[in-house]
């Protein structure tokens, strides 16, 4: 482990990493730390991880050249709203490949995000909580910066999006800076002006959508995203339903 500095406009958001040549999960060693005296905003950092994860005990590649990443924050509310973060971390993943590569990205809710319907990358939010007030919100990001060897067509990366060579460095820069900016005007201006942007960049909305909910699969229009996080569909037979959590398929 190293601890490096980046020279960062930010106040807390990447103003100390641990950073790691190889870890198993820089959301486990985030976990580890955020118990003990780590100030708000610290990253964990790797440039591998040997067992990325997912949603749901899936799988995260994790090969070296892509961006892994936890931030570790300290957020005093009540654990319902934990959902919240992941909207935050995806909207600025969103525009910071947006600002910085000029690229189409999409928001698929609740955590992916697309790039010409492929997923450059995830969001896994992890939650400690006491009294339902969150202890600790650990944030997981992944970013495919180079290609993935050998995976499906569902995967794309930056470098093949613009056909370029992109600087690890500056992506993670801009990403802390435009985390800090969408986490601050979330604490002082609330969820709503969150929930504008991530609809705007949303993926699904206005689309014909398949959700994988409880082992149902729910077909219908998304039509809204609720300010409670639910994605809002319509089926075919015009019901109205709220989909809390679940994936798109
Ligand atoms: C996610 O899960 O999208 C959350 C990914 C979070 C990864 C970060 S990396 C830093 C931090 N430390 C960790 O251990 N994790 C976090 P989910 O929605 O469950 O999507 C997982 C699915 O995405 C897999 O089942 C694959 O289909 C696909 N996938 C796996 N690796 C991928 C990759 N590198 N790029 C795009 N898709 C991938």
């Amino acid at each position: 482990m190293q601890k490096i500095k980046l020279n960062l406009p930010t106040k807390i958001i990447g103003q100390q990493i641990y950073f790691f040549k190889e870890i198993d999960s820089t959301n486990n060693k985030a976990i580890e730390l955020a118990t003990k005296e780590v100030s708000e905003g610290t990253i964990v950092l790797a440039k591998k991880q040997t067992s990325g994860k997912g949603r749901f005990k899936r799988k995260w590649f994790s090969p070296s050249g892509g961006i892994y990443l936890s931030i570790i924050l300290f957020p005093y509310i009540n654990v319902k709203y934990s959902w919240h973060f992941t909207f935050i971390s995806a909207l600025s993943v969103a525009k910071t490949i947006q600002k910085l590569y000029n690229l189409p990205v999409k928001i698929k809710w609740p955590n992916d995000i697309i790039i010409n319907n492929k997923k450059v990358s995830g969001i896994l939010t992890e939650i400690e909580q006491k009294n339902n007030f969150i202890k600790f919100a650990i944030i997981g990001i992944g970013i495919n910066l180079q290609k993935i060897p050998d995976e499906q067509e569902k995967i794309t990366s930056i470098e093949e999006e613009t056909n370029k060579k992109i600087s690890y460095w500056q992506t993670l820069k801009k990403l802390f800076i435009e985390y800090e900016n969408n986490y601050f005007n979330f604490q002082k201006n609330g969820f709503v002006s969150i929930l504008n942007e991530v609809k705007y960049l949303s993926y699904d909305l206005n689309r014909f959508v398949r959700i994988n909910y409880n082992k149902e699969i729910i077909e219908g229009y998304a039509i809204d995203i609720e300010e409670n996080g639910g994605l809002v569909i319509r089926t075919e037979s015009g019901f109205i339903k709220v989909i809390k959590s679940g994936e798109i398929i």
